[in-house]
């Protein structure tokens, strides 16, 4: 894990970016479908469903969280990501879920830069190298 600068611009260039957003999106599917199905079951998504940090901490004290009221936030947020309702992700409803959650979360942020603590082969942390790139090559 690293800790980066993040603000809602740095999100909405990497999202504007379709080629760089499916390459990674395609990736990190890859990356969670351990079995290699092409679908992504409930046990796959736990990993994804918990670097997305729901719970995140406040000013570096970690919120202390009921681990069953924790299961039903995740089961919950798997269904947002299965579409139609068949149990598993397929690619196209991650892409599609993966990308609202990345315009939400750029909505939230706005233009002040955040500090955020980047999970290894993370969307997000493709996002920041894809920047931080382009800033070494300009
Ligand atoms: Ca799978
Ligand atoms: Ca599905």
């Amino acid at each position: 894990m690293s800790v980066a600068i993040v603000d809602g611009a740095t999100i909405i260039n990497f999202l504007e970016d379709e080629e760089a957003f499916n390459v990674s999106v395609c990736d990190r599917f890859a990356y969670l479908d351990t079995d290699h199905d092409g679908l992504l079951s409930y046990a796959e998504m736990l990993k994804e469903l918990q670097s997305l940090r729901v719970f995140e901490t406040h000013f570096g004290i970690d919120v202390e969280t009921d681990p069953d009221e924790l299961a039903s936030v995740y089961e919950s947020l798997f269904v947002k990501f299965d579409h139609n309702l068949n149990g598993t992700v397929e690619l196209e409803e991650f892409k599609k879920e993966t990308k609202q959650m990345m315009l939400a979360m750029a909505d939230g942020m706005g233009f002040l830069p955040v500090q955020m603590v980047l999970e290894e082969d993370s969307i997000l942390k493709k996002a920041v190298e894809r920047e931080s790139n382009q800033v070494a090559t300009a």
